[in-house]
């Protein structure tokens, strides 16, 4: 295996013998192989395209199969197995319909549009063959796998907006151009920048589309004080980022006894009208993703895992008979909750039957923790920001959004934002707020100085914050507004969002705990001299530099 699409990774350059995120070399090679095999679905449906035939099925499995394969969110050897040939003979599928429209496959084409196999063996003596080494130069392969992480970032979002009933072919389409030119030997290194630009381009689209999906199906996400302690009633813990799954759990409980938290990227879900209803929803427990073996033992009671992150538990945890797995997520001793029906919901009978088994939920903090500011509830408090700026009440916005991770470094951020003077507002999304979101930092005038918008693709709505602000303050450059970009990235997801914010025009971003292990020197070298990437100094120097 070779693995080095975290921030995790093996010494800063690559998981080679096993992940550190619990990832086996056989896992990680079947989802090479899954990649590898959706570069030649691609390779037929643009060429399909081409010929006026769209298939939105296969744009919506290649999405799916990319999901899978991000950080920590699918651990199930099998699955892959079984995606894989689902792959194969979805492939095969449009090859045939390719030549009947009387489309031919040119000679040299990419082997992934014509290799194939069927025992689980046969993948194997492949899929060692076709990971990220297999491009040897280490620039093209930085570059094309930049463009595949921002991808699967992409496609995780998309999928969520699928679940909502929200899809945009464009983004199918980019998805499959990309995929196919990550094959492309020809392809200059400018070509290839641009095309990271473009996937960044086609982020924001993707992201929009889920903010569109969540806020016109659940509402606007409301300022809201989230409590963080625990009723007597059996529960279950939601963690990941799927809002569906969300209602649908939701739905079933209702009336069973059973109540319902969220964990980690769920907590967001909080905000949201159309949940706030359920009075059997308490609030949310424990932390970020990295801190569950600990809380899902103390929780007590089922835990049901949308998507990332899941954590190996160690051997003989007590609650490794109580995690389910559905969507994109699984892991090899997990029940997997299948596909909803069309029209319908997902079954989670069996989830609600062993809460009403298990004991409640241990306390492990009390209090509440206050969040719901996505773009329309700021926007609505817009006066009151600009005057707050205006009068020199607020210096300066820190956008601090990103992902959470284990290392020890990441208290850096901690330490950051109880460091930051007074007069700055952290503004906030995904799984890095835990860092700080339960310091007393205060307020500003009734203005929080932590403003969480919600999960990781809810940076969305800080880019969507930043250009009305823009707007207000009739600057022409993004870059001229009082706000500095202090990123925490651990999986794929934050690649997409950095690829977005870069589309966006927004420079000198700080990205840390450290630069991503994909970047070679001269990648690096171009994001750091192109848009001011840079990484994370001490907590003192970093503060100096951003306030100067
Ligand atoms: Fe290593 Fe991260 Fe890949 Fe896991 S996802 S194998 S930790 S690089
Ligand atoms: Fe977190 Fe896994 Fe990235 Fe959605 S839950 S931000 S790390």
């Amino acid at each position: 295996m070779f693995c080095y699409q975290c921030q995790e990774t093996a010494k800063g350059t690559g998981c080679t013998l096993a992940g550190v995120c619990g990832k086996k070399d056989n896992v990680a090679n079947m989802q090479d192989l899954l990649v590898f095999v959706t570069k030649g679905i691609s390779f037929y449906t643009t060429r399909l395209r081409e010929l006026g035939v769209e298939s939105e099925a296969a744009g919506k499995f290649i999405v799916d199969s990319l999901f899978m394969t991000i950080t920590n969110a699918n651990f199930d050897f099998d699955r892959f197995v079984v995606r894989v040939r689902e792959a194969l003979k979805l492939r095969d599928e449009l090859k045939e319909k390719y030549l009947k429209a009387g489309g031919s496959v040119p000679a040299g084409v990419h082997e992934s549009a014509t290799w194939t196999g069927h025992s689980v063996e046969e993948f194997e003596a492949k899929n060692v063959s076709i990971g990220v080494l297999s491009t040897k130069n280490e620039d093209v392969r930085s570059l094309r796998e930049l463009v595949i992480y921002g991808l699967k970032g992409m496609a995780a979002y998309t999928e969520h907006a699928n679940n909502l009933g929200f899809s945009d072919l464009t983004i199918y389409k980019f998805i499959q151009d990309a995929l196919v030119a990550t094959t492309n030997d020809n392809l200059t290194a400018d070509q290839l920048v641009a095309l990271v630009m473009e996937t960044g381009k086609f982020g924001v689209t993707a992201m929009a589309l889920l903010d569109k999906a969540n806020t016109s199906t659940y509402g606007n996400p409301e300022i809201t004080k989230v409590n963080i302690g625990v009723r007597n009633n059996p529960g279950i813990l939601i963690s990941g980022h799927d809002l569906r799954d969300m209602e649908d759990l939701l739905v079933q409980t209702e009336g069973t006894g059973v109540d319902v938290y969220t964990h980690s990227e769920m907590l967001p879900a909080n905000y949201y009208p159309a949940f706030k209803k359920y009075k059997h929803f308490v609030g949310n427990y424990g932390s970020s993703w990295w801190q569950q073996k600990e809380e899902f033992e103390t929780f007590n009671g089922p835990v049901l895992f949308t998507t990332n992150c899941i954590v190996p538990p160690k051997n003989g945890a007590s609650y490794a008979d109580k995690v389910y797995t559905t969507g994109a997520s699984g892991f090899t001793g997990f029940k997997h909750i299948g596909e909803r029906p069309a029209g319908g919901r997902k079954d989670f009978s069996e989830i609600i039957a062993h809460a009403k088994r298990c004991k409640p939920p241990v306390e492990i903090e009390k209090g509440e923790i206050i969040g719901g500011f996505a773009h329309n509830q700021v926007v609505a408090l817009a006066d009151k920001v600009v005057d707050a700026v205006k009068s020199g009440a607020i210096r300066k916005f820190f956008v601090m959004a990103g992902c959470d991770g284990r290392f020890k470094q990441r208290s850096y951020y901690t330490e950051f934002a109880e460091a930051l003077p007074k007069d700055t507002v952290i503004m906030t999304a995904g799984c890095a707020k835990y860092r700080y979101n339960k310091l007393p930092l205060g307020d500003i005038g009734g203005i929080p100085r932590v403003l969480d918008a919600g999960q990781c693709n809810d940076s969305y709505s800080l880019a969507v914050i930043a250009l009305k602000l823009k707007e207000v303050f009739n600057l022409n450059d993004i870059n001229e507004l009082p706000i500095a970009f202090n990123i925490a990235w651990y999986e794929q997801k934050a690649v997409i969002v950095l690829l977005a914010l870069l589309y966006l025009g927004v420079k000198n971003i700080h990205l840390g705990p450290t630069l991503p292990g994909f970047l070679s020197p001269n990648v690096a070298k171009v994001l750091i001299e192109k848009f001011g990437i840079a990484g994370i100094g001490t907590v003192e120097d970093d503060i100096k530099l951003f306030l100067s």
